[in-house]
């Protein structure tokens, strides 16, 4: 019998990870060794894949393991991955598409009830027992007659402005090029932004993304604004947001991710206009369980026929050349 791909996991991951790699690989769990760094001095020449999830993926990393052709890597963001680093190297990356869309934009919907309705203010209201004292106060937002712009219309941008639609709330987009949609685009963020009383943001953090909403930004969207973020903190100005709540620049906003997770900038933290949520998008036993079997669909197909499952783009050239 040939011997199984020797595939490295730096982390612990979803079980549904270890448990479907168990069969037909060898698998180091970096974590558990007692001496990390004695072992992969006997075993990183051996190593031709690797299942990440939250670990850095850098040009360091990656020069480590000279035999390794795959990162598989758990999650639809990859911005801890330098895949184009990996590109170089002939390593082909991997991320998990398409099962969390949905999970993630109901993640979305929610953030956004919960924001202009302020459910959780008063949900805290009735636990603390001031029902009895007086109704809860109407919250001057409504979610009716509202427009909603997205940033990043992708995968799960699109299963948002299916929700959106059904809330009676209409939508347009900011992407760097213009997609084959019905929904109108726009060219400048700050244009949408001005057009809008709702910002969502689904686009991919990283380098290219940093800071894209900005004070400007939250200016054009304006004293009813809501802006909701599913995608990275990165992309945000985290201070000119705290500042832009605390100056009612913007209205609320519903966050699920921040800039330096899971520590979470201070003004946010006073601010009753903010709801926060520890990063939960795709934080379901079913979504994460989807995802974590695509991890290792990626690694069987690969290892088995050549031919990755979900290749990130920056490896598509290198899945062409190697005649996937
Ligand atoms: C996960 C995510 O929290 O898919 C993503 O990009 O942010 C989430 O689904 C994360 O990837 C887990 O490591």
């Amino acid at each position: 019998r040939m011997s199984r791909p020797l595939v490295l996991m730096p982390g612990p991951m979803n079980r549904s990870v270890q448990e479907g790699l168990a069969e037909g690989f060898e698998v180091i769990r970096l974590w558990e060794a007692e001496n990390p760094d004695a072992l992969l001095a006997e075993r990183a020449r051996d190593i031709v894949g690797a299942a990440v999830g939250g670990t850095t993926v850098d040009a360091a990393f990656l020069d480590q393991f000279p035999k390794l052709q795959i990162v598989s890597s758990f999650g639809v963001g990859y911005d801890k991955i330098d895949a184009t680093a990996a590109a170089e190297r002939g390593v082909v990356v991997t991320n998990t598409p398409g099962v969390l869309d949905d999970e993630v934009a109901d993640t979305a919907l929610g953030l956004l009830l919960m924001t202009a309705r302020e459910l959780p203010q008063a949900e805290r209201y009735l636990r603390a027992g001031k029902w009895h004292e007086r109704p809860y106060p109407l919250t001057p937002a409504t979610l009716k007659g509202r427009r909603m712009g997205i940033l990043g219309l992708g995968r799960i941008g699109e299963a948002i402005a299916h929700r959106a639609a059904a809330f009676g709330i209409s939508v347009a987009y900011h992407n760097r090029r213009r997609k084959d949609v019905d929904f109108p685009y726009y060219e400048s963020l700050v244009e949408l932004a001005r057009d809008v009383d709702i910002l969502t943001i689904v686009i991919p953090g990283g380098d290219g993304t940093r800071q894209l909403v900005n004070a400007e930004v939250l200016a054009a969207l304006g004293p009813d604004g809501i802006l909701i973020n599913v995608a990275r903190g990165t992309v945000v100005d985290e201070a000119a947001l705290v500042d832009a709540l605390r100056s009612r620049t913007i209205l609320a906003a519903g966050l699920d991710v921040f800039e330096h997770e899971p520590d979470v900038h201070p003004g946010l933290l006073e601010l009753d206009n903010a709801v926060l949520l520890p990063h939960v998008g795709s934080a379901s036993v079913p979504t994460r369980d989807a995802m974590g079997r695509l991890v290792v669909e990626n690694l069987v197909s690969w290892f088995g026929t050549g031919v990755p499952v979900t290749p990130v783009q920056e490896s598509a050239d290198l899945v062409r050349r190697l005649g996937g």
